[in-house]
């Protein structure tokens, strides 16, 4: 049987291939025959370029329909997509590139000139643009090839996308899915969130990360139901096409902005049947406030990039506040104490995850791979929680040094290092602190070197232009010396209790 998952999604199409699969913020429609015509015609153009078995397509472009089309053409050809958030500057890209070594760059028409300079330094063959304006070389390219393509025979380990995620040391790693992890976890939450004909999904969500991409996607492909695609998240149009939808889908900034809108009432929720949360962690008041203001409960889930989905709150099931729910069907996931033993219920240790969702390991990094493993195959997510006596995973917090900011995780150690980069900049200490909108901040603790004379402003300044905009911090505050510890370790808890507010 062919494993390919775009041959799993075209399994699912409605039988009515006319009915609307997208509908745009600006009132474009496409159809499931546009959606699988276009895919075809760019999956041709790939495979028309003789690219090698498991070429990576990396593609650094605005939310759009095609920009969907351009990973489903990708993994129809059996190729391998790299999404790249649109905030990555220069070098975040040169590290990307360099490092999956793709042979097809996509980027805006906009940023054509130093991502094509970047990317044949690199080795990549092919530079195309695709705008969100349905512009660009790739789509004026793929006009030309044919409008049927017969989905890549894959096996279920085969890569079909590698997304970035960085460690508590060093660079970016790339996780490896495969055609049957992705596969895996979409059956499950199609079956887990009773995904039905005739749901409509509001998709605010960008289109580079695990949550919009693959989430929020494949529920909707796997049911055959529409999309509403909004460009980028905003408060009063998601409140303006609520009334359309049945689903949607958000990470916790989402719902605290949704309760700043004066008209985000019952009344607009009134065919909504499912609203998810997760990326990062949702504060019991919005929870308790959103169900207040809309009669709704925010079903949490919690996932990786590494794992897919892991737990979620049940569908038909209590709900419960700050718990991010029961391990999904089919996924196997522990809490274990530093001696490698199981805890019992209420005790806190290192959350574990097995299953078929699980990656392949990450690209090019067999060392860093095994180190993320146990002996007996659990992936080691990183996070700290405990399971209560009804069986709930709570996350009470994490053993990797990372921010989580408007559902975007930030490295303090990659900020870090570039502040000290800097001239004047002695060193410096990067923490997450609580932040009303985006949950946690990023606030940078700078000592000067002798003599400079350091302001915030153009430091901030300086930074966009080398960091993507969510990492620069939102403050930076200026000290004599770090706290440290007799061992000589910054003491970020002391940093995070006397900054915080
Ligand atoms: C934008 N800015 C941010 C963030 N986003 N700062 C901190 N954290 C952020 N997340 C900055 C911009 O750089 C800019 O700075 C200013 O805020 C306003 O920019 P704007 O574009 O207007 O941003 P926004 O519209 O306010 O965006 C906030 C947002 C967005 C809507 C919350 O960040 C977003 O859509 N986040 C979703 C991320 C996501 O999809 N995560 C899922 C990852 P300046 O003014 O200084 O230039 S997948 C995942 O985690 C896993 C597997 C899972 O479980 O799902
Ligand atoms: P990433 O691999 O970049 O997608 O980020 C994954 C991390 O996001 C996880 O290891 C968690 O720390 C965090 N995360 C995801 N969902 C949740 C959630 N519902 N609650 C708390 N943290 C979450």
């Amino acid at each position: 049987m062919n494993a390919n998952l775009y041959a799993l999604f075209a399994s699912k199409f409605p039988q009515d291939r006319e009915a609307c699969c997208i509908e745009t913020h600006d009132g474009k429609y496409y159809s499931w025959n546009d959606l699988d015509r276009a895919t075809a015609k760019i999956a041709n153009l790939l495979l028309s370029l003789g690219l090698p078995p498991a070429t990576r397509i990396a593609a650094q472009v605005e939310k759009s329909p095609e920009a969907l089309m351009l990973y489903l053409a990708t993994l129809r050809a059996g190729y391998v997509y790299l999404p790249l958030n649109t905030a990555y500057r220069a070098d975040e890209i040169a590290y990307f590139i360099g490092n999956a070594e793709p042979a097809v760059v996509v980027c805006s028409p906009h940023n054509f000139g130093w991502v094509s300079q970047i990317a044949f330094k690199s080795g990549a063959r092919h530079v195309f643009t695709l705008s969100e304006q349905r512009n660009g070389s790739l789509l004026e390219r793929a006009t030309h090839h044919a409008d049927q393509c017969e989905a890549a025979v894959s096996q279920p380990d085969d890569l079909a996308a590698i997304l970035y995620t960085s460690g508590t040391t060093g660079r970016s790693k790339g996780a490896m899915l495969s055609h049957g992890n992705l596969a895996a976890n979409a059956k499950t939450l199609h079956a887990y969130w009773h995904w039905q004909h005739g749901d409509v999904l509001l998709h605010a969500l960008p289109l580079f990360h695990v949550h919009g991409l693959f989430v929020a996607s494949h529920g909707a492909l796997l049911s055959g139901s529409k999309m509403i695609f909004l460009p980028k998240f905003d408060s009063a149009e998601v409140v303006r096409r609520l009334p359309q939808a049945t689903i949607f889908m958000g990470v916790p900034t989402y719902y605290v902005r949704l309760l700043t809108e004066p008209a985000f009432d019952r009344a607009v929720c009134a065919n909504v049947r499912l609203f998810v949360s997760g990326s990062a962690p949702l504060l019991l008041d919005t929870f308790n406030d959103f169900i207040e203001r809309s009669g709704h409960t925010i079903l949490e889930r919690y996932g990786m990039s590494e794992t897919n989905m892991l737990t979620s709150n049940p569908y038909l099931g209590k709900r419960v506040g700050g718990s991010v729910g029961l391990p999904l069907p089919g996924v196997s996931v522990r809490v274990m104490d530093e001696h490698g033993h199981a805890c019992a219920s209420d005790e806190i240790g290192a959350i574990q995850v097995k299953g078929a969702n699980v990656f392949q390991g990450y690209w090019r990094m067999p060392e860093k791979t095994a180190e993320e493993f146990t002996e007996d195959g659990y992936f080691i997510t990183g996070d700290v929680g405990k399971f209560d006596r009804d069986g709930y995973l709570w996350i009470v917090g994490r053993s990797k040094d990372l921010i989580i900011s408007g559902g975007y995780n930030v490295y303090p150690k990659e900020i870090e290092a570039v502040l000290d980069e800097m001239e004047g900049v002695a060193e410096s200490a990067v923490v997450g602190v609580p932040h009303a909108d985006y949950g946690e901040a990023v606030l940078a603790i700078v000592v000067a070197k002798p003599g400079a004379d350091l302001s915030a402003d153009a430091m901030i300044a300086a930074l966009k232009q080398k960091i993507a905009n969510f990492k620069v911090p939102k403050h930076i505050v200026f000290v004599d010396e770090l706290p440290r510890n007799t061992m000589g370790k910054v003491q970020k808890n002391i940093l995070r209790e006397q900054y915080g507010a």
